[in-house]
């Protein structure tokens, strides 16, 4: 098979009742990125990336449009089932911006479903459940409205859930904590998000003042070295999240002991061959993950759920989806929800989502 066209479409989603804050980003609206590959045999795959705002990570919107343009042309006639030569040949067109190859890696992942008549989860290993479980992420809130949210997330059935702290008084962020735990208790596992906001200062008093409160510390500080600093004298485990940029890094951080565990991204890390590769580092030394992305529409929710459900199930700490706070669906019939805080794994073929393309209008540039 071969790559006879690209497409690259740019779509605007609004956050709904937005903004969505956390320490490192408003968002109100976000444009995302969907790359349709067209095979030789007129049968096609889809992938997206969707960077939450420009300060998140070193990633934007624009970005990924001009890697995609950059590549496009020099992936024609490269073969869509052969992922790892695939990802060998865009490194040989572009170097770095893996959150752009990472939207044809998921194309390509999906065009294979289709040609093997399998699910993209059964293609990354084989899906050990059809509920994948999902975790709720708040904004930053005042005390009362994280901890109803919480209450009501875990009424709903999230087995999990994330509290965004960070860029105000570490006091607040403490007595939110306080106050979920509170009112939920054991009923929810809590992960802290500082997303990359607190000093080690403050990460330290957070950990010391909430001692009695089990909870994971997410991507507090805005360095490895930074975490290193701290690490032996917290009271909670951490996990890395926007410092775990790319396989090496993420070798480094499980070589040298520096966290517990990941909030990973799926198109961070390169695509969904690159997150299988990261999945079975993680589990060859037990560390729980999430399989995220930091926004984005169905496309990228599925190919989330699919390698999350290819976790085992006591190192999956979830895989998030921007739906919640997304109007609608670009797949009409099949677009993937979070119902009783789990997502029901797509049957596939492929990604099992077909997005309405009429939806994201001409696309802004084609190739091939
Ligand atoms: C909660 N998320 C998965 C979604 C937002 O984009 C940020 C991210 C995180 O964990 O940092
Ligand atoms: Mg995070």
């Amino acid at each position: 098979m071969k790559i006879a066209e690209i497409h690259i479409y740019s779509h605007n989603m609004p956050v709904k009742n937005g903004p969505y804050t956390i320490a490192s980003s408003k968002v109100y609206s976000l444009d995302t990125t969907l790359v349709k590959l067209v095979a030789d045999n007129g049968s096609f795959g889809w992938g997206e990336t969707c960077p939450v705002g420009p300060t998140y990570q070193p990633t934007h919107s624009k970005g990924a449009v001009a890697a995609l343009q950059e590549m496009a042309s020099g992936l024609i006639g490269a073969d869509p089932l052969k992922p790892v030569v695939l990802r060998r040949a865009m490194d040989g067109l572009l170097n770095g911006h893996s959150y752009a190859k990472a939207a044809i890696d998921i194309a390509a992942y999906d065009l294979m479903g289709k040609h093997y008549n399998a699910r993209v989860a059964d293609l990354l290993g084989g899906a050990v459940t059809e509920r994948v479980p999902s975790y709720y992420a708040s904004g930053i809130g005042e005390p009362d409205d994280i901890a109803r949210i919480a209450e009501e997330r875990a009424a709903e059935g999230y087995p999990r859930m994330q509290i965004k702290i960070g860029g105000r008084p570490v006091e607040i962020d403490i007595a939110v904590v306080r106050k979920v735990w509170e009112r939920v208790g054991g009923r929810l596992r809590l992960a802290v998000d500082g997303n990359r906001s607190l000093t080690t200062r403050d990460t330290l008093r957070l950990s010391r003042e909430c001692l009695d409160i089990p909870f994971i510390l997410e991507q507090p500080c805005n360095t490895i070295e930074e975490i290193k600093s701290i690490r032996n004298q917290l009271h909670h485990g951490v996990y890395l999240d926007e410092n775990g940029i790319d396989l090496p890094t993420v070798l480094r951080a499980v070589g040298e002991g520096v966290c517990d565990g990941f909030g990973m991204k799926v198109t961070r890390i390169g695509g969904l061959h690159a997150m299988a590769t990261f999945r079975d580092i993680c589990e060859v030394r037990s560390m729980p993950h999430t399989c995220d992305d930091a926004w984005g529409g169905d496309v990228i929710a599925a190919a989330c759920t699919h390698i999350g459900a290819t976790v085992q199930p006591r190192l999956n700490e979830g895989v998030w989806l921007a739906q919640p706070y997304v109007e609608g669906h670009f797949d009409p019939q099949n677009g993937v929800k979070i119902e009783g805080g789990h997502i029901k794994l797509p049957s596939g073929p492929g990604l099992g989502v077909v997005p309405d393309e009429t939806l994201f209008g001409a696309p802004v540039a084609s190739f091939g």
